[in-house]
């Protein structure tokens, strides 16, 4: 059988398909990882990955039979895939089968954070219904959404955000010329242009931090940011203190910076609603990744042409 090395938490139902035709080595949390290494690392043609664990260069380069690294995740960040790509290592993720489902939570907060719905229960939950009414809140319709990145899940996002009456527009490195949204030519500028500014773009090195201070200031104090994307893209301790401050309105957010550490000063507070990176857990959508991993390296290891690879890096994009 060929040997797998897993480096990353995985459904049951995709670890027990690829065990009865693959030997799979646990190296999600080892105790002695060079122990470990040293008796299979020679074995080892794939790796599976995940989109907040995957291996970096060094253990890449520890592995000189390694051929693929198969990640259950549309990101990739968390791979060193310029260090897989340079040795001719493919790697191959999960696009298009999550996009649907991240894309309903990504509206679904749109939603939540405008209408105010985590307080509204909160506020029945604890009784205050029977002391007075909860504060209004504010329509979707006719506000304006900035979406950072429009690559397959923003593009989604904007789709049921038009049915919703948003405006839309965005800032990506790619101009979309195929689409009817505004493009912005900085992210400054349409955080400037927009009542609610949704992260979709890609984590990783070329996009850490691109949310900043001077970004959230643009934004408003009657803005929300929305992130189903990766947690570092935004400055984590100045969305904090923007949202101290008031100089932003609330946020939304379904991945953190250091997860699955939330910061307590954001877990206090009324306007911001926390989910804990949800955006692709459904049964159908999980069952979809697997199937997609699975058939990655049958298909590799059947030396036919995989399905879906990362495509060559080196050229970062905005559009996962
Ligand atoms: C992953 C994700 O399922 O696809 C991604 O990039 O962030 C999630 O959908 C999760 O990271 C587990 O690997």
């Amino acid at each position: 059988m060929i040997d797998l090395l897993q480096v990353s938490v995985l459904p049951p139902f995709l670890t027990e398909r690829l065990a009865k035709e693959y030997t799979i080595h646990d190296f999600v949390n080892p105790t002695d990882p060079d122990t470990l290494l040293d008796e299979v690392a020679p074995k080892i043609r794939g790796i599976l990955a995940g989109g907040m664990k995957g291996p970096n260069a060094n253990l890449i380069n520890r592995l000189e039979n390694l051929e693929i690294i198969a990640s259950f995740s549309v990101g990739y960040d968390a791979t060193d895939v310029v260090a897989a790509q340079a040795r001719g290592v493919i790697v191959t993720h999960t696009p298009e089968v999550l996009t649907g489902d991240v894309a309903d939570l990504a509206m679904t907060f749109i939603l939540m954070a405008s209408r105010r719905i985590g307080e509204s229960e909160r506020f029945l939950r604890s009784g205050k219904w029977l002391q007075g009414r909860m504060d209004l809140a504010t329509t979707v319709r006719g506000r304006r959404l900035g979406i950072l990145g429009l690559g397959r899940i923003g593009r989604a996002v904007a789709r049921r955000a038009e049915i919703f009456g948003l405006n839309i527009a965005y800032h990506d490195i790619k101009p979309m010329g195929d689409l009817p949204y505004r493009s912005y030519p900085t992210l400054l500028d349409l955080a400037e242009a927009s009542d609610i500014l949704l992260v979709a773009c890609e984590g990783g090195d070329a996009t850490r931090g691109l949310v900043d201070a001077a970004v959230l200031e643009a934004l408003g104090p009657s803005g929300l940011l929305v992130n189903t994307a990766r947690g570092p893209i935004v400055d984590q301790p100045a969305l904090v203190t923007a949202l101290q401050d008031g100089r932003i309105a609330g946020a939304a957010l379904d991945v953190f910076d250091g997860e699955p550490n939330v910061p307590a000063e954001l877990i206090a507070m009324e306007n911001v609603v926390l989910t804990p990176h949800i955006a692709s857990s459904t049964n159908e959508t999980r069952r979809a990744m697997g199937d997609l991993v699975y058939d990655n390296l049958r298909a590799h290891f059947d030396g036919k042409p995989v399905l879906t690879p990362v495509p060559p890096q080196g050229n970062p994009g905005m559009t996962p």
